[in-house]
Parts: C-alpha cells; sequence; structure tokens
C-alpha cells in the first residue's frame, strides 16, 4: 500500500489509485508506459530493481499491485491471457498430483486440463454436482487443487466457495477460483476461502475488449514464488502496453459493474418466461438454482444472462438477427455480445460432455453490456421476434 492508499479504502478507490502513484520527479498523475525491454545497469548486476522486461517491468509492477489490491490478495501476477494465467497455476502440481475441478468451465480451461497437462502426468477429474460433498467424495491423497469457476461459464451456477475451501484445506489443497464472470467488484474469493484467484483480465477488468490478458492472486504470499518463477521461466507476460490498458480499465470497474448488473437483471426480467424461450438464466433471479447462495456470496448478480431456447433453431436465427448486441466470442466488455457457447467457446468440449452438462445447441450467452437498455430490449425483442 502506497502513502496514499490506505488498507481500510474501498475496491472503487483502490481500483483509480493502487499503482497509479503521482511521480515524485515530475508529478503526472498517470504514471507513464514503460516501453522498454532492458533496463541500464551501472556495473554487471547492478540495477535499480529491473533487469529484463519478461522478469520485470514498471508497468505490469503496477497493475499486479493493483490486481492484488483489489483482490484482497498477498500478491498478484499478470499474464498474456487468462490461458496463460490458468496454465501457471496448474504448472505449481507435479506429476501424479489429482486435481478436481467442477465441469463446467471455460472449454479453453477444460481442454487444457484433458489435453494438455494429463500429459504431464496430472490427473484431471470432474464434477457436474454443485454440493460441496459431490468435491468431498472425489478426494484422496493425490488430490492436490479443487478448481472451479463460480458463477460458471456458460451455465452461471454458483458454488459455495467457503464450503468447498474447508473440504480442500482440510485434504491438504489448495482452491482455486475463476473470478472472471463475478470479478472483485461483485465477489471476493480470497475471503471466501481462495488460495489462488485466477481472471481472464481480458473481460471485465479490461473491459473494453481491446486487449488480451490474464491474472493470478493469491491469498499467502508464499504461493506466489512459484508462480512468478513460472511466469518468467515461461515467459507468458503482458507487454507495458497491454498492462496499461488493463490498468485503466480497472480504474473504471466498479462504476461499469453497476450498469452491467442492472443491465443484466432488467435484460433477466424483460425475458423472464417468453414464449420462445424455455430457461433464462440469472444468479439473482428467484428462479436461478443457486440464487440463495448467488446473494450470500456475491453483491450483484453480474452482466452475463443465458437464455434457452425451445427450439435450436430459434437460437441460431435469434444469433443471426441481433443487430446492437455483436455475434462474438469473449464477454465483459462495454459493449454487448452474443454468444452460441456449443459452436464458439465450448466447441472443445466432446458433445455428449456438453449436453450432458446442459451446454445444448439451444444455449445463447448474452454478455450484457452498458449501453443505453431501451435499445438492448429491442434489439432482443426483434431478433427473438425472428427466431
Ligand atoms: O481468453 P483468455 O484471456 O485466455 O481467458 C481464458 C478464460 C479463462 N476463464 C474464463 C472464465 C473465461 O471465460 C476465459 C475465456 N473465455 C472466453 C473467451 C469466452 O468467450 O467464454
Amino acid at each position: 500500500m502506497s502513502d496514499h492508499t490506505k488498507n481500510t479504502h474501498k475496491l472503487a478507490t483502490r481500483a483509480i489509485h493502487v499503482g497509479q502513484e503521482p511521480d515524485p520527479n515530475t508529478g503526472d498523475i498517470v504514471p507513464p508506459i514503460h516501453l522498454t525491454s532492458t533496463f541500464r545497469q551501472s556495473a554487471p548486476g547492478q540495477h535499480r530493481g529491473f533487469e529484463y522486461s519478461r522478469s520485470g517491468n514498471p508497468t505490469r509492477i503496477a497493475l499486479e499491485k493493483c490486481l492484488a489490491s483489489v483482490e484482497r490478495a498477498a500478491a498478484g501476477a499478470s499474464f498474456a491471457s487468462g490461458s496463460a494465467a490458468t496454465a501457471a497455476i496448474l504448472g505449481t502440481l507435479a506429476p501424479g498430483d489429482k486435481i478436481i475441478a467442477y465441469g463446467d468451465v471455460y472449454g479453453g480451461t477444460f481442454r487444457m486440463l484433458k489435453h494438455v497437462f494429463t500429459g504431464y502426468g496430472i490427473d484431471p477429474v470432474f464434477t457436474d454436482d454443485t454440493a460441496p460433498e459431490s468435491f468431498q467424495r472425489l478426494i484422496d491423497d493425490r488430490t492436490k487443487m479443487i478448481w472451479l469457476e463460480s458463477p460458471t461459464n456458460p451455465l452461471l451456477r454458483c458454488l459455495d466457495i467457503p464450503a468447498i475451501g474447508r473440504i480442500a484445506h482440510e485434504a491438504g489443497a489448495v482452491l482455486v477460483v475463476d473470478n472472471t464472470f463475478a470479478t472483485p467488484a461483485l465477489q471476493l474469493p480470497h475471503e471466501l476461502g481462495a488460495d489462488y484467484v485466477v481472471h481472464s483480465t481480458t473481460k471485465y477488468i479490461g473491459g473494453h475488449s481491446d486487449v488480451i490478458g490474464g491474472a493470478v492472486t493469491v491469498r499467502d504470499e508464499s504461493l506466489m514464488e512459484r508462480v512468478a518463477f513460472l511466469q518468467n521461466a515461461t515467459g507468458g507476460v503482458p507487454g507495458p502496453f497491454d498492462c496499461y490498458l488493463q490498468h485503466r480499465g480497472i480504474k473504471t470497474l466498479a462504476l461499469r459493474m453497476e450498469r452491467h448488473c442492472t443491465n443484466a437483471m432488467a435484460i433477466a426480467e424483460h425475458l423472464d418466461n417468453h414464449p420462445k424461450l424455455a430457461r433464462v438464466v440469472y444468479p439473482f433471479l428467484p428462479s436461478h438454482p443457486d440464487h440463495d447462495l448467488a446473494r450470500r456470496q456475491m453483491c450483484g448478480g453480474g452482466g452475463m444472462v443465458t437464455i434457452v431456447f425451445k427450439e435450436t433453431q430459434a437460437a441460431l436465427k435469434f444469433c443471426e438477427n441481433i443487430r446492437v448486441f455483436a455475434l462474438a466470442e469473449s464477454l465483459g466488455g462495454i459493449e454487448s455480445l452474443v454468444c452460441h457457447p456449443a459452436i464458439m467457446t465450448h466447441a472443445s468440449i466432446p458433445k455428449e460432455i456438453r449436453e450432458a452438462r446442459g451446454v445444448t445447441d439451444s444455449l445463447v450467452r448474452l454478455s450484457v453490456g452498458i449501453e443505453d437498455i431501451d435499445d438492448l430490449k429491442a434489439d432482443l425483442d426483434q431478433a427473438l421476434a425472428k427466431a
């Protein structure tokens, strides 16, 4: 924490000030972007804390401090993508270790667990039951990590982070929570018991769909040692300009999340009971299966709404006809997006596994942006009319 930020400061203040101390020489309110790959040394090994930008760069350090502060973490490390951040956490495991993951995860995370890390002797097992006991049942003495998203991508299930954290810790394992969908503005997994928090900062943290990035934060400083080692040794770091964009994004996170939440709630209520839809999924709708937990664990329902059409053809026609929303992968930007996970973001999950989990061809994911709510509703209405 610097002179002008305190531990008692709330998220919106931390997001704007941590890592952004005015320059003592010039007074500039926004520190410069350190566009350099290397740093001059006065004698071999004598430098001012920076040697080479893969190992450390002032713009990246500023971002990492801010990420750690907003997540109420002991330390943070930023990566070239959410996938690189995921790989760094999985890289802390050793051959023979078992990881239990909740099945509804981003398709790329599933692919990495199943088709990358199994090659290094890591054994992933999945549960499709949100009950903490389902994790308990899968624990054995090889279990070193539990991995979950909450809310999940794309079914928006919410998992009991404190209860699953206790199960992990009793077994001597660590809990990883992917907080990409909730963001620290709505949910603080470290305070709920998560050892690692991972983000695709490409999403709400960056917030403007103009940068790919990832982050890892840790509850206990000692966990950062291996993550920082892997960050440098495997080299999946973001460049200074990408760090600047993410840091700039965080400054408006609290404000953006308020609007994402109010717009998403309004849309969930607007679409609920629509004759062409079988189901509208939004954590803060009373009909959501984890509604009570969501209200307890998060201070807002988030910006994602998942809708399930009665017919697949209608889902596809809806995607083709949406206009203010754009049909595109990703989420969490200021502009509204529509995604068909089965064909787009979750195609790497085999069809039978995907469908058994409920990610069917009639499911469509909405990333509700911060545009005017009337325009968003009108766009959804016209596309639904054509579906
Ligand atoms: O795309 P990347 O920055 O590498 O982040 C991967 C990732 C990790 N975790 C979650 C919860 C995610 O949603 C993602 C990326 N997801 C998409 C691109 C998507 O459209 O779902």
